[in-house]
């Protein structure tokens, strides 16, 4: 299978949380401004959505939405999901969220003027703050143990961090414990990126 990704964007949740599943795939590169596919090729022609992730299988199924994606992860890895007769659902829940309440801000945030800008990160901080207590009280989202839905609230919070947003000391602990995963390392070697240089959200 083939993820398609960009690097250091929201498809590098999706390319942590397959490293951590030990799933065999490899990665096609994407350039989001230009729609073009590197070696070439058209990636709406793939995706006519064209945003990154998308993960092609290898009979040519095309799965997007980091939600989704994700979602699919959890089920081939059963210990990146969270347990109990709901495990499920939390996951669902909570991925969801990341993307409707968090991710699908920062686009927004991206292209209003600047006096609107506060009012959103204000909502951002407001959604972040409903994580807060448990990232206060586990290391990750679902205790203590890594799921699926923490490389996605990684690079929310990573991101929000580096644009100045004043996120509770438990993100900016939680960044840094999660940055020390081989998976991240690794996942951050293979698309080519040191340090994130500017936020991509
Ligand atoms: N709803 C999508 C949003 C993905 C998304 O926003 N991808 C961004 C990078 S983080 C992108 O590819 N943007 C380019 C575009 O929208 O044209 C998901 O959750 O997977």
């Amino acid at each position: 299978m083939k993820l398609f990704y960009a690097p250091g964007f929201s498809s590098i949740a999706d390319h942590i949380a397959m490293l951590e599943a030990e799933l065999q795939f490899d990665l096609v590169k994407v350039d989001i401004w230009t729609k073009q596919i590197e070696g070439g090729g058209s990636y709406t022609d793939i995706n006519p959505k064209g945003y990154v992730p998308a993960l092609m299988f290898d009979d040519g199924e095309l799965l997007t939405e980091n939600a989704a994606i994700l979602a699919w992860v959890a089920d081939h890895a059963p210990d990146l999901a969270p347990r109990g007769e709901l495990g499920r659902y939390r996951l669902i829940e909570m991925l969801s969220f990341l993307a409707s309440e968090i991710h699908k801000r920062f686009p927004i945030y991206f292209s209003v003027s600047e006096d609107s800008k506060p009012v959103l990160r204000d909502e951002i901080l407001q959604r972040f703050g409903l994580l807060a207590g448990r990232l206060e009280r586990t290391k990750y989202l679902f205790g203590d143990s890594f799921s699926v839905a923490d490389p996605y609230l990684f690079m929310l919070a990573r991101g929000a961090g580096e644009l100045g947003f004043p996120l509770a000391e438990c993100f900016r602990d939680y960044v840094a414990r999660i940055e020390t995963r081989p998976s991240v390392r690794e996942a951050e070697r293979r698309e080519g990126i040191s340090e994130p240089s500017s936020p991509q959200l």
